[in-house]
């Protein structure tokens, strides 16, 4: 049995952001435009009337101040109102490849690493572009690295669910080196057009690389333990996939195609879950939330990562104990939590402790607890 390090991140930000402000100002144009084009069925009461949307609530509600995105044309164009990726050939690295691969060659950069090391790709992402062949094989591809590779997904919990297979992988021996990369355009599957949920997504790709400890070249996170759980939940869905042309109205503009939750159920039942996730694994761990020196959560929502922070702490959190990302990269799924590692860790002395912790539809919560080496 070997253990298990993560040596090297990377993290890959797309080159355009989107303020609130500038996000409002096109939902409103677009609610305008449909309130005119309804105007008959409003009055007669058949429909509602579209709200308009706000920066203040969005920054209160959530924390998020802006996100970046793979196109913003498209989505700040009242009458498209989705990004516009142009349509690649099958001989070229499809969108997801080219943001991982960028991802992955910082991660083997940090880390003293290039591709004949690693032996594992693992494409842990909420959503795939296309069935097969798998994502993760064009990205093992793009980079020139022999052996395998996989796609999985666990919505928000990709990066965490990918990172302990892969540590199970290096603990056992099966592969040397493995690379988990998160590649999230959240903004193709987000619902621009429902004010609910419009600001709550933005894109990146993030890459950790993990090898057996006796391996690592320099500054390293030692993992400690892994733990995953889910526990099935509609509250967060979308009914989008390879079946849609066999119903009926399969390729009707439905709004179950893309993101839905139930944002306040979400919030309520997922916090009491993930801080009871954390403590029982911390306390299986033998470590006590005294000996934690960083918490690295899933950037979904702000409030809810001070509350998740205070109840793991059993104090109110110190600035830079608990990182938070969102508020330049919105939620960008499975990749937030390692965001806020990849950007937040460098500082951390010897034998610090610290909790990587995603949570989302699944529901799903995985936690990685890692050791610093300096
Ligand atoms: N502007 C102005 N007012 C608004 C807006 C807006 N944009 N949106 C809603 N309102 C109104 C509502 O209509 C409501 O009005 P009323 O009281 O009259 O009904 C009022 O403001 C309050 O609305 P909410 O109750 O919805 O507001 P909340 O305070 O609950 O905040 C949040 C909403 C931010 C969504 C919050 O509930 C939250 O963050 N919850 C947690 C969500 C979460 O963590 N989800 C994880 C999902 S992500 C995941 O798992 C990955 C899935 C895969 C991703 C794929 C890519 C897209």
């Amino acid at each position: 049995m070997y253990t298990p390090a993560i040596t090297g991140s990377g993290v890959f930000t797309p080159e355009n952001t989107i303020t609130n402000a500038e996000l409002v100002v096109a939902f409103n144009a677009y609610a305008d435009r449909q309130n005119a084009r309804n105007a008959e069925a409003i009055e007669r009461g058949e429909m509602a009337r579209m709200e308009y949307s706000s920066e203040e609530f969005i920054v209160k509600a959530s924390g998020i101040e802006q996100r970046y995105v793979m196109d913003k044309t498209g989505i700040l164009n009242p009458e498209i109102m989705h990004p516009l990726l142009r349509q690649r050939s099958d001989e070229e690295p499809g969108i997801m490849t080219e943001m991982a691969v960028d991802a992955c060659r910082k991660a083997l950069a940090q880390a003293g690493r290039d591709a004949d090391d690693v032996d594992l790709v693992i494409c842990a992402a909420s959503n795939h572009e296309r069935a097969y062949p798998a994502v993760a094989i064009e990205i093992q591809e793009a980079l020139g690295i022999k052996g395998f590779g996989f796609d999985m997904n666990v919505a928000c919990s990709s990066a965490t669910f990918g990172i302990q297979a892969a540590a199970d992988m290096v603990r056992s021996g099966s592969v040397r080196a493995a690379l988990v990369v998160n590649p999230e355009i959240c903004s193709g599957h987000l619902e621009w057009r429902d004010r609910d949920c419009h600001f709550i997504f933005g894109d990146v790709a993030t890459a950790t690389l993990i090898e057996r400890i006796e391996d690592a070249k320099g500054p390293h996170f030692e993992i400690l333990s892994t733990r995953c759980a889910t526990q099935f939940s509609n509250n967060i869905r979308n009914n989008n996939g390879f079946l849609r042309r066999t119903r009926p109205d399969g390729l009707a503009d439905r709004r179950d195609m893309q993101f839905m939750q139930n944002g306040r159920k979400v919030f309520k039942e997922v916090v009491p879950m993930v801080s009871q996730h954390i403590a029982d694994h911390m306390s299986d761990t033998d470590i006590e939330s005294g000996d934690l020196k960083r918490l690295w959560l899933h950037q979904a929502n702000k409030s809810m990562n001070d509350f998740i922070g205070r109840k793991v702490l059993g104090r109110e959190p110190e600035p830079g104990e608990q990182p938070n990302i969102l508020q330049d990269y919105a939620n960008t799924s499975s990749a937030g939590s390692i965001i806020a590692f990849a950007q937040n860790s460098e500082d951390l002395e010897q034998g610090d402790l610290g909790i990587i912790c995603s949570f989302g539809a699944g529901y799903s919560v995985g936690s990685v607890i890692l050791r610093r080496h300096n």
